[in-house]
C-alpha cells in the first residue's frame, strides 16, 4: 500500500495538489486541516479545542492531532493507499505515524515537499481568505505566525525523512498543472522503485 506525505509551508499548495493526486492514483486523502475544520463546523469538543489554536495560527497539540489521524486511517478500509496532507507537522507526529504504520507492516514511501517563498505564500493565503471565510487566512500577522510555526516545529520533519532517504523537493512556484506534472513524474519513479 502506498503511503505518501505531501509536505510544505502553509499555502504551498498541498491541498491543491493532493486533490489532483487522489484522482489520478485513486488514493485516500487525509488532510488534518480539513478534519479540524469539519470538527469546528460541527462544534464538537475536539473542534472547540482545535479552534483555540488554529485561530491564532498555532499548531494544534500533538496528542489531539495524532488520535484524530489514527481514528481516520482506521476508519478507511479497501483503499490502495493514503496521501497525508498537512500531517505530520512535528517530529512526535512523524514518530507516531511511523509507529502506526509499523503495526500494520507498512511504511512511508516518500515525503514530497513543495517549496514556495514567503511573499508568494502570504499573497496566496490572503487571496484565498477573500472567499474562504477562514480566520487564519485573513490576517497577515496570523499567516506570518503559521509560517513561523512551520519553521520552528515542522521543517524538521523534512530532515527526519531525509535521514532515511525518503524526502524529495518540488518547486511549488508555477501553474498548478506544471507543479502537478513534476509531482507525478517524481511519484511514478518512486512507485516503480518501491
Ligand atoms: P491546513 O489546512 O493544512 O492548511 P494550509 O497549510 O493553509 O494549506 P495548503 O498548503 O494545503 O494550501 P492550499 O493547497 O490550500 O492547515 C490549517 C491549520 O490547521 C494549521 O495552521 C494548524 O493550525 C492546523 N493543523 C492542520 N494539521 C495539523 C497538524 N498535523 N498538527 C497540528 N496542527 C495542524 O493552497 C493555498 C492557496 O494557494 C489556495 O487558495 C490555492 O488555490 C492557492 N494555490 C495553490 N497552488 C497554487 C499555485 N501553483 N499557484 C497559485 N496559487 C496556488
Amino acid at each position: 500500500m502506498l503511503h505518501l506525505i505531501l509536505f510544505g509551508p502553509p499555502g504551498s499548495g498541498k491541498g491543491t495538489q493532493a486533490a489532483k493526486l487522489v484522482e489520478k492514483y485513486n488514493l485516500a486523502h487525509i488532510s488534518t486541516g480539513d478534519l479540524f475544520r469539519a470538527e469546528i463546523q460541527n462544534k464538537t469538543p475536539l473542534g472547540i479545542k482545535a479552534m483555540e489554536f488554529m485561530s491564532q495560527g498555532q499548531l494544534v497539540p500533538d496528542q489531539v492531532t495524532i488520535e484524530m489521524l489514527r481514528n481516520k486511517v482506521d476508519s478507511m478500509t479497501n483503499v490502495k493507499g493514503f496521501i497525508y496532507d498537512g500531517f505530520p507537522r512535528t517530529t512526535p507526529q512523524a514518530q507516531a505515524l511511523d509507529q502506526m504504520l509499523k503495526e500494520k507492516n507498512e511504511s512511508i514511501a516518500a515525503l514530497i515537499a513543495l517549496h514556495v517563498d514567503d511573499d508568494e505564500i502570504v499573497r496566496r493565503i490572503l487571496n484565498r481568505g477573500l472567499s474562504s471565510g477562514r480566520q487564519d487566512d485573513s490576517d497577515e500577522s496570523i499567516i506570518r505566525n503559521r509560517m513561523e510555526e512551520y519553521r520552528k516545529k515542522t521543517s524538521v520533519v523534512y530532515d527526519y525523512y531525509k535521514a532515511i532517504h525518503k524526502s524529495h523537493t518540488i518547486d511549488g512556484f508555477g501553474s498548478i498543472d506544471e507543479i502537478f506534472e513534476n509531482v507525478t513524474c517524481l511519484l511514478d519513479d518512486i512507485i516503480v522503485n518501491l
